[in-house]
């Protein structure tokens, strides 16, 4: 089979239809960002950018230097490319309005530039994640309510993860399809096109450490897979953590699984603790898109409505039985409590 680049892939969509010239020039300039991202992380110690940056982000957390680099190279790239009304970031309070010596366009771009941040400095894959958003007709100054649309409302969602090899996993709605970084001509290649989540799966992922600080539903969910065959399951079930978002739910997207980062009482008060914006909704069109599900536990996390840049939400994505078995212990726990 004749290797088909990302930029052929994308003029094969534009051809059927399904993406207009000026998004498929967009995810052109978000892949090559995350090539110059993947330099600089695959540089380490040697480049000097490890450990923390001095600086804290919008969400009162230490920025790492690789953070900052990153959201820089994102935004310079996406500044000149006129694809643009403007983007945000999960480094950056507000939205970033496109310079005035460049073109703009009717899109608008969130992403969290490195995901998985505590694993940069020992080594271990990191990612990026983005989102593509319309921006509503009539707006040329997108303020933060222009981005507030449902993930329903996504145009484009992918996520790069930064291991041995440097992957595009991305969809428009039409499938999920996967590209492999070729580092000697220095473009991604296809290298699984329509891939799909298996329904059932033996394996999920959470912090098992927030266990004591779980929801009722959560414990009995949990409890009962570590019960393993013995237990009400009938079946044995294996767990894996990464502890970087994108790394967690590659494997899901590889081999199947279910990963959970659910509501506990240290982090009620914010609502959850992975982003809304720019990861929970572009994982979960991904997701989605190959035949999975994603839940808050109790709905679609796809059909939010969103209230804020950075507002967090519990994230349930995987195979769609083990999704729906959580969602379902929640939603009876509610009714036994209403
Ligand atoms: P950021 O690194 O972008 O802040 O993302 C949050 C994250 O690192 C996810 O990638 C990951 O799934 C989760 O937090 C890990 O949480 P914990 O440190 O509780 O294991």
């Amino acid at each position: 089979m004749k290797p088909v680049s990302l930029i052929q892939f994308l003029i094969e969509e534009r051809r059927a239809g399904r993406i207009n010239a000026e998004l498929s020039l967009l995810i052109e300039v978000v892949a090559r960002a995350c090539k110059r991202i993947a330099v600089a992380t695959s540089k380490g110690a040697l480049g000097g950018v490890l450990g923390n940056a001095g600086s804290d982000n919008v969400q009162g957390e230490a920025q790492k230097k690789l953070d900052v680099i990153s959201n820089e190279i994102l935004l310079e790239a996406n500044a000149w490319g006129g694809h643009l009304a403007a983007c945000a970031s999960e480094e950056m309070e507000d939205p970033q309005p496109i310079p005035d010596m460049y073109p703009k366009g009717n899109h608008l771009l969130l992403f969290d530039p490195l995901d998985g941040s505590s694993n940069i400095d020992v080594n271990i894959s990191v990612g990026t994640i983005f989102s593509v958003l319309r921006c509503p007709e009539h707006v040329t100054e997108p303020k933060v309510e222009d981005f507030l649309q449902p993930g329903t409302q996504q145009l484009a969602a992918g996520y790069v993860v930064y291991g041995p090899a440097t992957l595009l996993v991305l969809t428009f709605g039409h499938g999920t399809h996967e590209f492999t970084l070729d580092r000697e001509v220095g473009s991604f290649v296809l290298s699984r096109r329509d891939i799909r989540i298996p329904e059932q799966t033996a394996e999920f992922a959470i912090n098992m450490s927030n266990q004591r600080h779980w929801e009722a539903p959560m414990q009995r969910y949990v409890g009962e897979l570590l019960a393993g065959k013995e237990g009400p399951r009938g079946k044995d079930f294996n767990m894996r953590w990464v502890a970087s978002m994108v790394a967690d739910v590659h494997r899901i997207i590889t081999r199947g699984g279910v990963f959970f980062y659910p509501l506990d009482a240290k982090i009620k008060a914010k609502g959850g603790k992975l982003r809304l914006m720019y990861e929970a909704n572009p994982m979960a069109f991904i997701v989605e898109q190959a035949g999975g599900a994603a839940t808050t536990g109790r709905e679609r996390i796809l059909d939010i409505q969103p209230a804020g840049l950075h507002q967090r939400v519990p994230v349930f994505l995987g195979s769609r039985g083990e999704v729906e078995v959580a969602t379902r212990y929640h939603r009876e726990a509610d009714v036994a409590h209403a």
